[in-house]
């Protein structure tokens, strides 16, 4: 039993922190958690070093479906010998009982970026209808572009004339179709047909083209209730059709509504880091995922009435920045700046300088609201579906209706606040350039040029093996593993190979805030083929494809490089493979499972919830390969982790028969260092 003397030593014992230096390789996050632990404030970081992750759960093998559980079934540390006679209650094996974790979390990753496209379909409606002065049709040219895809025309014969219908008409018509793709009971969403031929072919053969979004999500709930799909494969299945409904659905259809209404991105100059903060403005941070009210902040801070009232505060200006996907959705757009990724969200309120940080969807750690009590900071939530218990919020509620009004308000409150600053802000220097916007329609004009937009320019590079293949490396930060190691190692070693990187979401920011989103990163980091590309085009090795709704932007690049032709048929032919090195969000297993589906070989890192279950993890490291084209993998290890990927698009350059294309080009390097050496 404790005595009063050491009861008084353990409530005084000190918390466990972290040692910054060993929590990423960001100085500016490091300087931060220096910070924090001086001022006594917890972080993240912290509470990764006093608490360990379950290790059943961890292995995927933790089963509370039912009452009659939590039914644990750990991986005996001796492995399995003979027959696996593990089973919950009911006698679901560990196969069925970690298929269904993987399911539930496709459907929770589809449900989230498929509701953020809903609620633009929503607004995308509103507009069509005039029934909102807030929001325009900002880019009539995708709207045009899109509208054959719903069925819808463009033009209409008056008089055996043929005139281009109105285009609020158009959007009406399109905004109708693509809110009842949430809904559709029967046949198939319509950007299923995007994909190339052979693949729209093979998801119709093995029975996978998703009905409607929400339909294919209820059915991964109803299917892994208790006593229903019992057989993982069968789970796996039903996965495919709810991921793909994200990835060609509920995500694509965000991506382009919210170009339409937004302005599709082109590229841009940005900043990114925590050095973006202005100690003299009034720091507003907009953090989340759904573009529609911080579009509306973006030009409420630019009224001069509003600046005025800032200066009237005693501030020089409004400094908005963002953080996440809100974040790299205005960046793409707008080029403002990014203060930071997932778990730089608590630093930036440490710095002292944030007034505000409004929040809306997904990814924002409760734990922001009590790091803000320690300072000046407001937290706002805006958005009926993510309130908090934590801290002291304010909840202001967005409605597309009164949203310019709604974004006032929020100004107002920030700048209120800037007189309320505790201490002096501390701000890390620390802040890069960086060159963001390469949607799919940019990355054509780009490489083909205004005249001859296309991707065989690509293609042509790929055959003739200066850039050997391309990944999409995309995802989140974990506090279980070196934050913004995993990436930047993942992807420098692509480039060091070769093989360029499409990135999107926080992989995109450890990118930028390397500095490896410039155009001079290729002449530093590329491989001799791939430089020479970059800097002949003028691009960056690394191309920033926007939020991680927008990886379905990935999706529509692959599509075009395949309909470029010399590639194969399919995007299970290409040179290509993905990658989520540090991913954490259940939205990550949803992305990971519709590139696997549309044919990517996918690897991710840190870990994978599937361990506890070797014969369901065979099904999705190796062979799920035989039906689907794609599949899925992991690595830890971040260099071994870029190799598989590289091994992977090697193999598909030698079915292809160009692997000895690359031969040449490196023989033509030796052979000229050679020249150069005499
Ligand atoms: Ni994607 Fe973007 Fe980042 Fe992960 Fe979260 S912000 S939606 S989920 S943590 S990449």
């Amino acid at each position: 039993m404790a005595t009063e003397e050491t009861k008084e030593k353990e409530v005084k014992k000190p918390k466990k922190t972290a040692i910054p230096s060993e929590c990423s390789v960001d100085s500016a996050t490091v300087k931060m958690i220096e910070k924090a632990q001086a001022e006594g404030v917890e972080t993240i970081f912290d509470r990764a070093i006093t608490m360990s992750p379950c290790a059943i759960g961890a292995q995927g093998t933790c089963c509370k479906n039912c009452s009659m559980g939590p039914c644990r079934l750990p991986l005996p540390k001796s492995g399995i010998e003979g027959k696996d006679e593990r089973k919950g209650l009911c006698g679901a094996t560990p196969n069925t009982i970690a298929a269904r974790n993987f399911a539930r979390m496709v459907a929770a990753g589809a449900s989230a970026h498929s509701d953020h496209g809903r609620g633009i379909a929503e607004v995308f409606l509103a507009v069509a209808r005039k029934e909102t002065g807030d929001y325009k049709i900002k880019d009539p040219q995708k709207l045009i572009e899109i509208a054959p895809d719903f069925g819808v025309a463009t033009t209409v014969t008056v008089n055996g004339e043929e005139k281009d219908r109105d285009i609020y008409e158009i959007a009406l018509e399109v905004a109708e179709k693509a809110l009842a793709e949430w809904g559709r009971q029967e046949g198939e969403i319509y950007y299923a047909k995007r994909a190339p031929k052979a693949r729209y072919e093979l998801w119709k053969k093995l029975g996978v083209v998703p009905r409607g979004i929400d339909r294919e999500i209820v059915e991964i709930m109803h299917r892994t209730h208790m006593g229903v799909d019992q057989h993982y494969e069968n789970i796996v299945k039903q996965c495919t059709r709810a991921a793909l409904a994200d990835g060609w659905g509920g995500s694509m259809l965000a991506t382009d509504l919210q170009d339409v209404i937004f302005g599709t991105p082109y590229p841009t100059q940005g900043h990114i880091n925590l050095g973006v903060l202005e100690k003299d403005q009034v720091n507003v941070i907009i953090h989340g995922h759904e573009p529609l009210l911080s579009e509306m902040i973006v030009t409420a801070a630019q009224e001069t009435e509003m600046i005025e009232y800032a200066k009237s505060k005693g501030a020089k200006g409004i400094n908005l920045s963002g953080m996440c996907c809100t974040g790299n959705e205005l960046l793409m757009r707008h080029g403002i700046p990014i203060a930071g990724d997932f778990l730089q969200q608590e630093l930036a309120i440490i710095t002292g300088a944030v007034e505000a940080m409004v929040v809306d969807v997904q990814c924002i750690m409760e734990n922001v609201a009590n790091v803000a009590t320690c300072f000046h900071t407001k937290v706002i939530t805006t958005n009926p579906r993510a309130r908090m218990e934590s801290g002291e919020t304010i909840h202001i509620e967005f409605d597309e209706h009164h949203a310019m009004e709604d974004a006032r308000k929020i100004l107002k409150i920030a700048i209120d606040n800037f007189q309320n600053r505790k201490a002096e802000p501390m701000i890390p220097s620390e802040k890069e350039v960086q060159i963001v916007g390469f949607s799919y329609e940019a990355i054509n004009y780009h490489l083909g040029g205004s005249f001859r937009g296309s991707y065989t320019p690509l293609n042509d590079n790929i055959i003739n093996g200066r850039i050997r293949g391309i990944a999409g490396v995309v995802g989140c930060n974990n506090a279980r593993t070196l934050h913004n190691n995993g990436h930047l190692t993942v992807v420098k070693e692509l480039l060091k190979n070769d093989v360029i990187v499409l990135t999107t979401g926080c992989n995109a920011m450890a990118c930028g805030k390397a500095g490896l989103l410039t155009p001079e990163a290729a002449s530093v980091y590329c491989g001799p083929g791939l430089a020479e590309v970059c800097e002949t085009v003028g691009i960056p090795p690394v191309l920033h494809m926007g939020s991680c709704v927008d990886n379905s932007r990935i999706l529509m690049a692959a599509s075009e490089v395949v309909k470029a032709g010399g590639l194969g048929k399919d995007i299970s032919d290409l040179p290509a493979a993905g990658s989520a090195p540090e991913w954490m969000s259940e939205k990550a297993i949803s992305i990971g499972h519709y590139f696997v589906a549309s044919g990517v070989y996918t690897v991710f890192g840190v870990t994978m919830p599937v361990g506890g279950a070797p014969v369901f993890e065979d099904y999705l490291y190796n062979k799920l390969e035989a039906s689907l084209g794609g599949m899925w993998d992991f690595e830890a290890d971040p260099i071994k982790h870029a190799h598989k990927m590289i091994a992977h698009i090697d193999k598909k350059r030698k079915a292809l028969g160009i692997d000895k294309a690359r031969e040449r080009v490196l023989m033509d390097m030796a052979d000229r260092q050679k020249l150069e050496a005499a």
